[in-house]
């Protein structure tokens, strides 16, 4: 069963797909798979290629390319997952990039449903990074990932066993928010505030602000940059403004 789901999924268009039972997803801290699905045994996880937008300087054009893969993924995802449930006889749920997350104090927003970095390396599609992120042995680090939680019982794939990373620390010295100095931990709030300056932090101290504001002053506020882009992110969705350590990455690259 399982090569008639690769071969479903490598018809979509996806770079690599990868399976793993429930038993073999270690995340220490994403809530547990039956959660999510009572009766979950698999993952089906699916891997696509960050286009060269990632090296944009334009940080609109950079985002847009994101958003193609996020788009693409929501697709193939779904797709994926009715082929489960017709052709497999299985029940199945789609887990999106990044988005629906839980937005609360207790997470920070930092917290996803299931932890695709984990459920990636548990499927066999590569290994973390000093970057904190999962590099795949042949797109590297370009690579998103996105994963269908179902209650078939479908056997993992081989882990990856070699170190992917080369250790030249390319990725600690281009992040501009220093958020990877420390080895093994990315600084969640260093990263945020560089990679998504108009999240829900910039939100709050843009209100709180405008909260304190004269009327005159309200007026000048509702003309600033900032608000214009916070006023883009609250349609479009969460904006990155960094990819650097997705991008420096020369593993994969040739
Ligand atoms: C919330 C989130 C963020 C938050 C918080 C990050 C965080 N703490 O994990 C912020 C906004 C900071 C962020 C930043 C980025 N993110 Co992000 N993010 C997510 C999201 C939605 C959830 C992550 C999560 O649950 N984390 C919480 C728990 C599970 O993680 P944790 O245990 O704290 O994570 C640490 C461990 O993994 C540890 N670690 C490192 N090595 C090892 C090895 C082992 C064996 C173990 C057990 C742990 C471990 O380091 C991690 C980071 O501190 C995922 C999508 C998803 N659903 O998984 C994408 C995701 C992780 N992000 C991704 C990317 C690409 C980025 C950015 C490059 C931004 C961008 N422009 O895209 C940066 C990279 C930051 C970095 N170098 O670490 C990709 C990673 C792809 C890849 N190749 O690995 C993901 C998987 C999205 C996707 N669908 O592909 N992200
Ligand atoms: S996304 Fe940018 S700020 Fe965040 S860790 Fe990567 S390079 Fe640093
Ligand atoms: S940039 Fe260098 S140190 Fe960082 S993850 Fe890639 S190979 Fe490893």
């Amino acid at each position: 069963m399982k090569e008639a789901i690769r071969s479903f999924a490598r018809g979509l268009g996806v770079d690599d797909v990868g399976f793993a039972t429930a038993d073999d997803y270690r995340s220490p801290r994403s809530p547990a798979l039956g959660e999510l699905l009572s009766g979950a045994r698999s993952l089906v996880v699916l891997a696509y290629r960050e286009l060269s937008t990632c090296d944009s300087e334009n940080p609109q054009i950079a985002m847009n390319g994101r958003m193609d893969v996020m788009a693409f993924s929501r697709s193939c995802n779904y797709r994926l997952a009715r082929f489960l449930e017709t052709e497999c006889g299985g029940r199945a749920i789609t887990v999106p990039v990044s988005y629906p997350l839980e937005m609360s104090e207790e997470t920070n927003g930092a917290v996803g449903d299931l932890s695709l970095r984990h459920a990636a390396v548990a499927a066999g599609l590569g290994a973390f990074g000093r970057h904190n992120l999962v590099i795949h042995p042949e797109l590297g680090t370009r690579v998103i990932f996105t994963a269908v939680l179902t209650d078939l019982n479908l056997p993992s794939d081989a882990a990856v066993t070699e170190d992917l990373c080369v250790h030249c620390d390319a990725c600690v010295a281009a992040c501009p928010g220093d958020a990877l100095a420390e080895e093994g931990r990315t600084d969640v709030m260093r990263c945020i505030r560089n990679s998504q300056p108009y999240g829900i932090g910039g939100a709050i101290r843009f209100w709180t602000e405008y909260g304190a504001a004269t009327p005159a002053e309200r007026k000048a506020l509702l003309r600033d940059p900032r608000y214009w882009k916070l006023y883009q992110a609250g349609f479009i969705g969460f904006q990155y403004f960094c990819f650097r350590c997705l991008a420096t990455c020369p593993v994969g690259r040739g």
